[in-house]
């Protein structure tokens, strides 16, 4: 970017706060933000007239107000594809350990309690032969339902509408338009859909409720998709077997409950955390503001929206 671009890096790594994001998109051009920063409609409205790209480090920008930075003309952008694979590990990483009891079991050595294997300790569950219901069925559900398939899982979605058949039938994926119907039938549901005004809390307590006893969840999409509070509860009263999630509602907090409940997995939003996902979605960010400063139309365009 620097070869590129008269740019101003945040060094220290700490999200700024209100005060310096008002101050840098009085100045910039373009803004390059991530999952951390609160692009909201009170701060578009202090952008000065010469911002007009905001090249976001990520694919989800929910943490953008895409409204309020399309009435002001702002051209969105993210970065889509390079995270897939990735996003989609730990996915299968989540239910692997969730199933398989692995920080549990990596506790106990790392806690010296280790006495020896027995017939009937840490006997966790079997990924093969398993229903898996996979909430969005855009590119990163695709990808997990891809590895959990050679993991002999029968794979089930919930999307707002079907996959186009041949692609149905390459994954061997079969729609519910009926959500609950999917989860009482799951033995394992994994999140991947985006966090909008409509899947806030789309896992809500009555839709936990109606999981299949003994099932185990994992999001690795946005925290908020899930009631985190009654998600903690079904874990603790034991409705829900086990948990695995990358996000949380209020991240970077996590519930207190589930902080204390070995059935609970939990990563600190590791979805694209490898060194090629990071360098490849810097890669994409630099793409898309060289090509809309030279006046094309950047490949990850977000926002004008095609319609
Ligand atoms: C990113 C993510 O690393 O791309 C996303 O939507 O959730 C993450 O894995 C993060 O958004 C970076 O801004």
């Amino acid at each position: 970017m620097r070869a590129l671009f008269d740019v101003e890096l945040n060094e220290s790594d700490v999200p700024m706060d209100a005060e310096a994001l008002a101050a840098a998109v009085q100045r910039a051009d373009c803004l390059v933000p991530t999952v951390t920063d609160r692009i909201d409609a009170a701060l578009i409205a202090k952008a000065g007239p010469q911002l007009r790209m905001i090249a976001n480090f990520g694919a989800g920008t929910d943490h953008i107000d895409l409204p309020a930075a399309d009435a002001r003309g702002l051209v969105v952008s993210n970065t889509p594809n390079v995270l897939t694979d990735d996003t989609a590990d730990i996915a299968m990483l989540l239910m692997l350990a969730a199933a398989r009891l692995a920080i549990e079991g990596s506790d106990v050595l790392h806690a010296g309690g280790f006495k020896g294997w027995h017939p009937t300790w840490m006997m966790g569950t079997r990924l093969g032969g398993k229903t898996l219901g996979i909430i969005g069925m855009g590119r990163i559900g695709q990808a997990v339902a891809r590895r959990a398939r050679a993991f002999g899982m029968a794979i089930h979605y919930h999307n707002r509408k079907p996959i186009p058949a041949p692609l149905a039938g390459e994954l061997g994926a079969h729609y519910w338009e009926d959500l609950d119907g999917m989860l009482a039938r799951s033995d394992f549901v994994s999140v991947n859909c985006p966090y909008t005004p409509g899947t806030r809390h789309l896992l809500s307590a009555e839709r936990l409720g109606r999981m299949k006893p003994g099932a185990i969840l994992v999001n690795t999409a946005r925290g908020a998709i899930i009631d985190e509070a009654a998600l903690a509860d079904a874990l603790e009263a034991g409705t829900i077997a086990a948990a695995g999630l990358d996000v949380f509602e209020f991240e970077p907090k996590v519930h207190p409950k589930l902080l204390t409940l070995k059935n609970a997995v939990l990563l600190p939003h590791l979805g694209s955390g490898t060194i090629e996902g990071r360098v490849e979605m810097g890669e994409k960010v630099i793409i898309n503001i060289k090509t809309f400063f030279d006046h094309h139309r950047p490949p990850d365009r977000v926002l004008p929206s095609l319609g």
